[in-house]
Formats: structure tokens, C-alpha cells, sequence
């Protein structure tokens, strides 16, 4: 399985755009939603739609680290669930199965997905259902780069990025053992 994935592509421009219109929109005593420091940016940060009667929700983007020190992401939090835990998944005996990991390395000018199949922050015991089309904001905080705000956006129940490009693409991690 390849977890780390890594792109020269980036979205820097538009993730900027983004940030400095919030700056502008928004008071100086509100937090501010950057989705991009000098040294990260985030893109593609979305949640799958809970099912009914769904406990558990997976998030994912991707992370560039555009400094030419390696980073590290220790943790992600927000208040939608009980616990939010990042995860990657190993597959023994050929079954696939989460675990939790302590933190996600970010090497120096890579980007790193997190994507079905691999690395995802995990949403354990729901407050409310992700619903489509709404945003969730997370916190990511990283060792170098501190904290960076992320608004995920809530794709369709059905969206998967990977369809046809890897054999991951039925997993139905929410409901898989933690
Ligand atoms: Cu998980």
C-alpha cells in the first residue's frame, strides 16, 4: 500500500486567496480559519456523509510541507465527536484493520494524503451526523508549524476519490473495528 504520496503540485495561490479573504472578513479577536501557514497548506480536507445510525466518521486531505524542515502532525481536534484519533490502516493476513498512531510524519517539501486506504483522522462517537455540503472546522496542530485551522468540507455518502485507481475503493472504514 502507498501511504505517502508525494506531488510537486501546488495549491499555495489559492489557499492564500482563501486565508487572507478570511483575515479580511473576520474580526481580529475570532480565530482565523488558515488552511495555510508559511510553511503548510492544506487542500481537499473533506469528511464522507454519516450513514444513519453511524457512530464513527473519517476525515481526509492533504498536507504540503512547503519548509525545508521535515514536520510532524500530532494531533487533530474538534468538538463534533468524543474523541477525534488519527489512524492509518495495516492490512494483516489480508484483512485491513485501523490502528492508531501517535503522530504523521511530514517530510521536508513533500505532501502527505491522507486518503481512504491509508492515513485519515478519525471521528469516534459522533455528536451530530456530517452532513453534505456543510463545512466542519478541525484543528490540526503540528510540531513545527503550530496550529492550523482546517474547514473540511462534507462530500456525499458515496464519494471516494480512489474508485478505479486502487483496489481500496469498498472499504467502508466508519464501520471497520477500531
Ligand atoms: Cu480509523
Amino acid at each position: 500500500m502507498n501511504i505517502l504520496h508525494f506531488t510537486t503540485q501546488s495549491r499555495t495561490a489559492k489557499f492564500m486567496a482563501i486565508a487572507t479573504a478570511m483575515v479580511l472578513s473576520m474580526g481580529i479577536l475570532t480565530p482565523v480559519y488558515a488552511q495555510s501557514t508559511s510553511e503548510l497548506s492544506v487542500s481537499d480536507a473533506w469528511l464522507r456523509a454519516s450513514a444513519p445510525m453511524q457512530v464513527n466518521g473519517a476525515g481526509y486531505a492533504a498536507i504540503q510541507n512547503k519548509s525545508a524542515k521535515a514536520d510532524r502532525l500530532l494531533s487533530a481536534s474538534a468538538d463534533v465527536a468524543e474523541r477525534v484519533e488519527m489512524h492509518t490502516i495495516i492490512t494483516e493476513n489480508g484483512v485491513a484493520q485501523m490502528r492508531q498512531v501517535t503522530g504523521i510524519n511530514m517530510p521536508a517539501g513533500g505532501t502527505v494524503n491522507l486518503a481512504p486506504g491509508g492515513f485519515h483522522i478519525m471521528f469516534v462517537k459522533l455528536k451530530q451526523p456530517f452532513v453534505q455540503g456543510k463545512t466542519v472546522p478541525i484543528k490540526f496542530t503540528f510540531e513545527q508549524a503550530g496550529d492550523v485551522m482546517v474547514n473540511f468540507e462534507v462530500k456525499p455518502i458515496t464519494y471516494n476519490p480512489n474508485r478505479g485507481s486502487t483496489g481500496h475503493a469498498g472499504h467502508s472504514m466508519p464501520n471497520m473495528k477500531h
